[in-house]
């Protein structure tokens, strides 16, 4: 079969809740994949984030198999060995009091949303049923119907409601618009430190310093959505280190398994995970032992492979690579380590073709919010590879017909 065999297979047979572009990839190693023709790409996605170890990374995958054949399941009403490991070394590695697994990152939004909810009610005295979450315009923070409920973008909403009431949207990066939303009845805001979906929008310096001190004052938990931004992939284990801050509930998920397996977490004080008693929650599969030896794997391979100095210095090069392409079409190139929008003049009417262009050329790029390609390849990348990448940027942004 050819690729136009499969994208006719999947457009007969699939919903149509996605709009790829046409390639069909079939392989991948590092921050290479192979499409079905045997064309190969450099791959500036990383599946939004979850490969930031590289696709099929040796020690992940090795660790993959050797436990689906030892365990994959007990289900949480046993305890299985992994899970106490996997426990003890992330809280370790994230100075984190208490964890919560669970499988994709909507569950881990989910699960906090019901945390500080519950958090509010008992412990800082909340009204029942009263209780208020801020969250800021423009947020990504998945798909299930709380989540998109509290969304500012339509085509995510449309059709879909009635939704969960409780939320308030803020714009982000404005401090004083959180000071003056919160009341007595807010329990938590919740924001990603970096905004990935918006367009890769970076807040003014010292935001997440004042909204620290705002919701210590306030008695409000501050989430941060760290599921794209965690992991290293700005060039910090937490993105929320660019600026000192520590919040009360950090989400991660994606790559917290190099992306070979679903796995999500809530890290949190023993405040907000602390209300959670039996039977309030759960999952058949979060904290199983097939993720947790996954997960435990690919926390060892983010720290023992450096990736996080590597994402680091290899993005703020790739960045000043990007910024320094002379093309008629860029109006802003930003990010933080090897999470980089490059904004084109809105007057070209959207991404989508220069991605395209890109694919042709070998480079695996997706446009977010119509006029930003996010770059943002595994965090293994190479100086070599980037400036492989660079010089096919400049090609097609360089290029005027
Ligand atoms: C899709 C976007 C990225 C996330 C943050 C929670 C989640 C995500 C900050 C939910 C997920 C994914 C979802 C994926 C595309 C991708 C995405 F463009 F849609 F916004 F990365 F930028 N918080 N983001 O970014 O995690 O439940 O998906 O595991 O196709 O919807 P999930």
């Amino acid at each position: 079969m050819n690729t136009q065999d499969y994208i006719e297979i999947e457009n007969k047979y699939g919903a149509k809740n996605y709009k790829p572009l046409d390639v069909v990839i079939e392989r991948g190693e590092g921050v290479w994949v192979w499409d079905v023709e045997g064309k190969k790409y450099l791959d500036c996605l990383a599946a939004y984030s979850a490969v930031n170890q590289g696709h099929c990374h040796k020690r992940i995958v090795g660790k993959l198999k050797e436990q689906a054949e030892k365990l994959c399941i007990t289900s949480r009403a046993f305890r299985n060995n992994q899970l106490a490991h996997f426990y003890k070394e992330i809280c370790e590695l994230t100075n984190s009091h208490m964890v919560l697994p669970m499988n994709s990152g909507a569950e881990a939004v989910e699960t906090v949303i019901k945390a500080v909810r519950k958090w509010g009610y008992k412990v800082k005295g909340v009204p029942e049923g009263k209780a208020e979450i801020i969250v800021c315009n423009d947020n990504f923070h998945g798909r299930t119907l709380t989540i998109i409920g509290f969304s500012t973008e339509e085509q995510y909403k449309d059709g879909f409601g009635p939704f969960t009431p409780g939320f308030k949207a803020i714009p982000f990066g404005d401090a004083k618009a959180l000071e003056d939303a919160i009341t007595e009845n807010t329990v938590a805001f919740m924001v990603e430190p970096i905004q990935g979906e918006a367009g890769v929008i970076v807040p003014p310096e010292g935001y997440l310093k004042d909204v620290r001190r705002i919701c210590s004052d306030n008695r409000v938990a501050l989430v941060f959505d760290e599921i794209q931004t965690g992991l290293g992939r700005t060039g910090k284990f937490f993105a929320e280190e660019h600026e000192g801050v520590e919040s009360d509930v950090t989400l991660i998920g994606k790559a917290l398994s190099g992306g070979c397996y679903p796995v999500s977490a809530v890290l949190s004080n023993e405040d907000v995970l602390g209300v959670f008693m039996p039977g309030e929650h759960g999952s058949t599969f979060g904290g199983n032992p097939l993720a947790c030896a996954v997960a435990r794997e690919a926390l060892k391979v983010l720290v023992e492979e450096n990736l996080v100095e590597n994402a680091r210095d290899l993005g703020t090069y790739f960045k000043e690579r990007l910024q320094a392409i002379d093309s008629p079409h860029v109006q802003d190139v930003r990010g933080k380590g090897l999470l980089i929008g490059v904004e084109l003049k809105h007057e070209l009417g959207g991404a989508r073709p220069f991605c395209e262009k890109l694919k042709e050329k070998g480079l695996l790029c997706k446009e977010t919010h119509d006029h930003v390609i996010r770059f943002a390849p595994p965090l293994v990348i190479t100086k070599e590879e980037i400036d492989w990448a660079v010089e096919r940027v400049a090609e097609v942004l360089a290029a005027t017909d």
